[in-house]
């Protein structure tokens, strides 16, 4: 069943308020049918309502790229959301658990794109001709489902628990290093949660960002210059507790710390 607009203003509001509350709510398909379509019309809503609070578009995100992260939710398939102004977290400091439900951090790769990016036929390479920077990342992801636990729509339709990101200050031009072998080891507490070389995200980090253009192109948009994007979890996450820190190690692109407080 195709939600009417009032069911998808219903749907985004719950979502919205679990949100800004800091309270879980049920999956949607406990209780009704949602197909992926259906579920990028509610997380437009969420956005628009996350806009009308104040907030401002700043970029896109990728999810479930790599195996580690798709086998960690049981979803088997990339998802793309969007990234808001008051997401960012500056690196080196902490955020805030007061707000969050039960956030996870992830590491991440992040472009910051120089030149517009539009079209259904954009390749890594045209990424990487776009793109002004590469940087270190992590990502705070925080599920607004109850036990995190959903489906794909269910995730898609929560703005693919977009919560919080940091930027590592160290970034490189695109070309200067190969993307697909750079290492990454992502430390909790100072123990080794997981490693991964970029190739983990469906084999090239670039390919995934031109993906999510692609999936943008279906609906007449693109990624506009100086937007930050997010390309996957490259490890598992790790779920965040007071007090633990969370380090992210680059090989040419410096470390990126975050702590919960
Ligand atoms: C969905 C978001 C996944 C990633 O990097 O794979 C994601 C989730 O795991 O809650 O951001
Ligand atoms: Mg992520």
């Amino acid at each position: 069943m195709t939600p009417s607009s009032t069911e998808v203003d219903r749907l985004a509001s719950l979502l919205t308020r679990a949100r800004v509350d800091g309270v879980e709510t049920e999956a949607i398909t406990a209780s009704r049918d949602l197909d992926v379509d259906e579920a990028y019309v509610i997380q437009q809503a969420v956005v628009e309502n996350l806009i009308a609070a104040g907030d401002r578009v700043i970029g896109a995100k990728l999810g479930l790229t790599s195996r580690a992260k798709q086998e960690q939710m049981g979803v088997e398939e990339p998802i793309f959301g969007v990234l808001t102004s008051s997401m960012r977290v500056d690196s080196g400091s902490a955020f805030e658990l007061a707000t969050l439900i039960h956030p996870r951090c992830e590491p991440e790769i992040v472009f910051m794109i120089g030149d517009d990016l539009t079209g259904s036929d954009i390749t890594g390479p045209d990424v990487l001709d776009a793109t002004k920077s590469v940087h270190g990342g992590i990502e705070v992801i925080d599920s607004r489902y109850r036990a995190f636990s959903f489906t794909l729509p269910d995730v898609i339709a929560d703005n693919t628990s977009a919560a919080k990101f940091v930027v590592g200050e160290e970034g490189a031009a695109p070309r200067d290093f190969d993307l697909t072998v750079m290492g990454c080891t992502f430390l909790h507490n100072s123990e080794v949660s997981g490693t991964a070389t970029g190739a983990a995200l469906l084999g090239d980090p670039a390919d995934c960002v031109a993906l999510l253009v692609r999936h943008l192109s279906a609906t007449g948009r693109g990624l506009s210059a100086g937007s930050v994007v997010l390309a996957g979890s490259l490890t598992g996450a790790v779920t965040a507790a007071r007090g633990d820190i969370f380090t992210a190690r680059y090989g040419g692109l410096g470390d990126v710390e975050v702590s919960a407080t």
